[in-house]
Protein backbone atom coordinates (compact mmCIF):
# COMPACT_ATOMS: atom_id res chain seq x y z
CA UNK A 1 0.00 0.00 0.00
CA UNK A 2 1.46 3.79 -0.94
CA UNK A 3 2.17 4.39 2.74
CA UNK A 4 1.71 8.64 2.99
CA UNK A 5 3.92 10.18 6.00
CA UNK A 6 2.61 13.41 6.74
CA UNK A 7 5.19 14.49 9.48
CA UNK A 8 8.02 13.62 7.25
CA UNK A 9 5.87 14.33 4.19
CA UNK A 10 7.32 11.34 2.37
CA UNK A 11 4.99 9.26 0.09
CA UNK A 12 6.55 5.53 0.13
CA UNK A 13 5.51 3.00 -2.74
CA UNK A 14 6.55 -0.27 -3.73
CA UNK A 15 7.53 -0.82 -7.42
CA UNK A 16 8.49 -4.38 -8.60
CA UNK A 17 9.72 -5.81 -12.34
CA UNK A 18 8.16 -8.67 -12.86
CA UNK A 19 8.59 -11.44 -15.90
CA UNK A 20 9.94 -14.21 -16.85
CA UNK A 21 14.00 -15.43 -16.81
CA UNK A 22 16.34 -12.88 -18.71
CA UNK A 23 13.53 -11.20 -20.03
CA UNK A 24 15.40 -7.82 -18.83
CA UNK A 25 14.31 -6.88 -15.10
CA UNK A 26 17.55 -6.05 -13.60
CA UNK A 27 18.79 -4.64 -16.48
CA UNK A 28 15.83 -2.07 -16.21
CA UNK A 29 16.34 -1.43 -12.71
CA UNK A 30 19.96 -0.53 -13.61
CA UNK A 31 18.63 1.49 -16.46
CA UNK A 32 16.62 3.63 -14.36
CA UNK A 33 19.14 4.06 -11.42
CA UNK A 34 21.75 5.07 -14.00
CA UNK A 35 19.33 7.74 -15.36
CA UNK A 36 18.64 9.61 -12.50
CA UNK A 37 21.77 9.48 -11.62
CA UNK A 38 22.74 11.44 -13.78
CA UNK A 39 19.63 14.11 -13.27
CA UNK A 40 20.59 14.27 -9.37
CA UNK A 41 23.30 11.72 -7.76
CA UNK A 42 21.37 11.94 -4.00
CA UNK A 43 18.21 10.42 -5.68
CA UNK A 44 19.80 6.97 -5.47
CA UNK A 45 22.45 7.41 -2.69
CA UNK A 46 21.42 4.26 -1.20
CA UNK A 47 23.47 1.08 -2.66
CA UNK A 48 21.44 -1.10 -4.73
CA UNK A 49 21.50 -4.82 -3.30
CA UNK A 50 21.76 -7.83 -5.56
CA UNK A 51 20.89 -11.02 -4.19
CA UNK A 52 22.61 -12.81 -7.89
CA UNK A 53 23.98 -16.53 -8.49
CA UNK A 54 27.54 -16.55 -9.23
CA UNK A 55 26.73 -16.50 -12.86
CA UNK A 56 25.28 -12.61 -12.29
CA UNK A 57 21.97 -13.90 -12.14
CA UNK A 58 18.97 -13.02 -10.06
CA UNK A 59 18.69 -15.53 -7.10
CA UNK A 60 16.34 -13.98 -4.47
CA UNK A 61 16.03 -9.97 -5.95
CA UNK A 62 17.78 -6.50 -6.78
CA UNK A 63 16.56 -3.85 -4.71
CA UNK A 64 16.84 -0.17 -5.16
CA UNK A 65 15.34 2.96 -3.10
CA UNK A 66 14.79 5.92 -5.19
CA UNK A 67 14.58 9.57 -3.72
CA UNK A 68 12.34 11.45 -5.69
CA UNK A 69 11.28 15.49 -5.33
CA UNK A 70 9.41 17.85 -7.59
CA UNK A 71 12.61 19.17 -8.86
CA UNK A 72 13.88 15.67 -10.14
CA UNK A 73 10.22 14.28 -11.36
CA UNK A 74 9.95 17.94 -13.35
CA UNK A 75 13.51 17.86 -14.78
CA UNK A 76 12.68 14.37 -15.84
CA UNK A 77 9.53 15.33 -17.49
CA UNK A 78 10.48 18.24 -19.29
CA UNK A 79 13.35 15.68 -20.88
CA UNK A 80 10.83 13.50 -22.11
CA UNK A 81 8.63 16.26 -23.23
CA UNK A 82 5.57 15.12 -21.15
CA UNK A 83 3.65 17.84 -19.32
CA UNK A 84 2.21 17.24 -16.60
CA UNK A 85 0.94 19.35 -13.26
CA UNK A 86 3.08 18.29 -10.21
CA UNK A 87 1.72 21.02 -7.98
CA UNK A 88 -0.49 18.02 -6.24
CA UNK A 89 2.90 16.71 -4.67
CA UNK A 90 3.89 20.12 -2.88
CA UNK A 91 6.94 19.81 -0.61
CA UNK A 92 6.22 16.18 -0.54
CA UNK A 93 9.27 13.31 -1.22
CA UNK A 94 8.82 10.56 -3.30
CA UNK A 95 10.23 7.23 -1.95
CA UNK A 96 10.31 4.58 -4.41
CA UNK A 97 11.26 1.31 -3.68
CA UNK A 98 12.36 -0.37 -6.31
CA UNK A 99 12.62 -4.84 -6.74
CA UNK A 100 13.54 -7.20 -9.74
CA UNK A 101 11.90 -10.29 -8.60
CA UNK A 102 13.75 -13.44 -9.91
CA UNK A 103 12.23 -15.13 -13.09
CA UNK A 104 14.18 -18.45 -13.03
CA UNK A 105 11.44 -21.09 -12.02
CA UNK A 106 13.82 -22.61 -9.99
CA UNK A 107 13.52 -19.73 -7.40
CA UNK A 108 9.72 -19.33 -8.03
CA UNK A 109 8.36 -19.42 -4.60
CA UNK A 110 10.84 -16.62 -4.00
CA UNK A 111 8.78 -14.75 -6.16
CA UNK A 112 5.76 -14.31 -3.65
CA UNK A 113 7.56 -12.28 -1.19
CA UNK A 114 9.09 -10.19 -3.69
CA UNK A 115 5.48 -8.83 -5.19
CA UNK A 116 3.65 -9.09 -1.96
CA UNK A 117 2.67 -5.08 -0.77
CA UNK A 118 3.57 -3.88 -4.54
CA UNK A 119 2.09 -1.44 -5.14
CA UNK A 120 2.89 -0.83 -8.80
CA UNK A 121 4.28 -3.58 -11.46
CA UNK A 122 6.13 -2.84 -14.63
CA UNK A 123 5.41 -6.41 -16.28
CA UNK A 124 8.92 -6.90 -18.74
CA UNK A 125 8.46 -9.34 -21.48
CA UNK A 126 11.21 -10.36 -23.79
CA UNK A 127 10.07 -9.84 -27.37
CA UNK A 128 11.98 -12.73 -28.73
CA UNK A 129 9.83 -15.34 -30.29
CA UNK A 130 11.19 -18.58 -28.41
CA UNK A 131 10.26 -16.55 -25.14
CA UNK A 132 6.56 -16.35 -26.18
CA UNK A 133 5.32 -19.36 -24.12
CA UNK A 134 7.48 -18.03 -21.03
CA UNK A 135 6.48 -14.40 -21.24
CA UNK A 136 2.74 -15.68 -21.03
CA UNK A 137 3.33 -18.09 -18.13
CA UNK A 138 4.90 -14.98 -16.36
CA UNK A 139 1.53 -13.35 -16.90
CA UNK A 140 -0.46 -15.95 -15.73
CA UNK A 141 1.42 -16.24 -12.41
CA UNK A 142 1.05 -12.68 -11.75
CA UNK A 143 -2.70 -12.64 -12.41
CA UNK A 144 -2.94 -15.28 -10.22
CA UNK A 145 -1.03 -13.20 -7.02
CA UNK A 146 -3.11 -10.45 -7.38
CA UNK A 147 -6.16 -11.71 -9.26
CA UNK A 148 -9.42 -9.14 -9.79
CA UNK A 149 -7.06 -6.41 -8.64
CA UNK A 150 -4.26 -6.85 -11.15
CA UNK A 151 -4.57 -3.61 -13.19
CA UNK A 152 -6.96 -2.52 -11.77
CA UNK A 153 -6.09 -1.58 -7.85
CA UNK A 154 -2.60 -2.36 -8.81
CA UNK A 155 -1.21 -1.11 -12.27
CA UNK A 156 0.53 -2.61 -14.27
CA UNK A 157 2.78 -0.99 -17.09
CA UNK A 158 4.16 -3.40 -19.56
CA UNK A 159 7.97 -3.19 -21.71
CA UNK A 160 8.05 -5.18 -24.62
CA UNK A 161 11.21 -5.33 -23.94
CA UNK A 162 14.84 -6.37 -26.60
CA UNK A 163 13.08 -4.78 -29.95
CA UNK A 164 16.70 -4.50 -30.52
CA UNK A 165 17.12 -8.01 -31.51
CA UNK A 166 15.97 -9.25 -34.97
CA UNK A 167 14.32 -12.67 -33.99
CA UNK A 168 11.29 -10.58 -31.98
CA UNK A 169 7.37 -10.57 -32.65
CA UNK A 170 6.25 -7.42 -33.35
CA UNK A 171 4.98 -5.28 -30.99
CA UNK A 172 1.19 -5.93 -32.73
CA UNK A 173 1.44 -9.65 -32.29
CA UNK A 174 2.29 -9.70 -28.34
CA UNK A 175 -0.18 -7.22 -27.44
CA UNK A 176 -3.00 -9.16 -29.18
CA UNK A 177 -1.78 -12.39 -28.03
CA UNK A 178 -0.84 -12.01 -24.52
CA UNK A 179 -4.22 -10.17 -24.54
CA UNK A 180 -2.24 -6.99 -23.31
CA UNK A 181 -5.21 -4.59 -25.12
CA UNK A 182 -5.79 -3.01 -21.38
CA UNK A 183 -2.34 -2.16 -20.48
CA UNK A 184 -0.37 1.01 -21.10
CA UNK A 185 2.66 -0.55 -23.26
CA UNK A 186 6.23 0.82 -23.67
CA UNK A 187 8.74 -0.99 -26.78
CA UNK A 188 12.17 -0.61 -24.41
CA UNK A 189 15.69 -1.53 -24.81
CA UNK A 190 16.85 -1.94 -21.71
CA UNK A 191 20.41 -2.33 -22.45
CA UNK A 192 20.16 1.09 -23.82
CA UNK A 193 18.39 2.68 -21.53
CA UNK A 194 15.77 3.16 -24.29
CA UNK A 195 11.77 3.48 -22.65
CA UNK A 196 12.74 2.02 -19.53
CA UNK A 197 12.68 5.51 -17.76
CA UNK A 198 9.02 6.55 -19.59
CA UNK A 199 7.49 2.98 -18.12
CA UNK A 200 9.05 3.52 -14.47
CA UNK A 201 7.69 7.09 -14.31
CA UNK A 202 4.44 5.97 -15.71
CA UNK A 203 3.80 3.06 -13.45
CA UNK A 204 5.29 5.54 -10.29
CA UNK A 205 2.75 7.65 -10.97
CA UNK A 206 -0.09 5.41 -11.93
CA UNK A 207 0.73 3.92 -8.13
CA UNK A 208 -0.27 7.71 -6.87
CA UNK A 209 -3.01 8.11 -9.58
CA UNK A 210 -4.94 4.83 -8.23
CA UNK A 211 -4.42 5.50 -4.14
CA UNK A 212 -6.12 8.41 -4.44
CA UNK A 213 -8.65 7.90 -6.92
N1 LIG B 1 19.76 -7.24 -26.71
C1 LIG B 1 19.20 -6.95 -25.53
N2 LIG B 1 19.58 -7.63 -24.43
C2 LIG B 1 18.99 -7.29 -23.28
C3 LIG B 1 18.01 -6.28 -23.16
N3 LIG B 1 17.62 -6.22 -21.87
C4 LIG B 1 18.35 -7.12 -21.20
N4 LIG B 1 19.18 -7.79 -22.03
C5 LIG B 1 20.14 -8.85 -21.71
O1 LIG B 1 19.40 -10.01 -21.31
C6 LIG B 1 20.10 -10.70 -20.29
C7 LIG B 1 19.20 -10.87 -19.06
O2 LIG B 1 18.94 -9.58 -18.52
P1 LIG B 1 18.54 -9.40 -16.98
O3 LIG B 1 18.25 -7.96 -16.76
O4 LIG B 1 19.56 -10.03 -16.11
O5 LIG B 1 17.20 -10.25 -16.93
P2 LIG B 1 16.26 -10.61 -15.70
O6 LIG B 1 16.44 -12.07 -15.45
O7 LIG B 1 14.88 -10.31 -16.17
O8 LIG B 1 16.67 -9.77 -14.52
C8 LIG B 1 21.36 -9.92 -20.00
O9 LIG B 1 22.41 -10.49 -20.74
C9 LIG B 1 21.03 -8.52 -20.52
O10 LIG B 1 22.17 -7.82 -20.93
C10 LIG B 1 17.62 -5.59 -24.36
O11 LIG B 1 16.75 -4.72 -24.39
N5 LIG B 1 18.26 -5.98 -25.51
MG1 LIG C 1 17.32 -10.38 -12.70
Amino acid sequence: MVQIDVKKHEIHLKLVYYGCGESGKTTSLYAVKRYLQTINRNCTSTKTISISTSGGRTLYYDYQFFSLNREILSSVLEKFGIQLDLTWLGDFNLGVHGWAATGQDFYAPLRAPVVKGADTIVFVIDSQREKFIENKRSLEELKRFFGEKLNKKIPVVVQLNKRDLWNIYPSDFLIKNLRLENYLVYETVATQAKGTIEAFLASVLLAIQSTFS
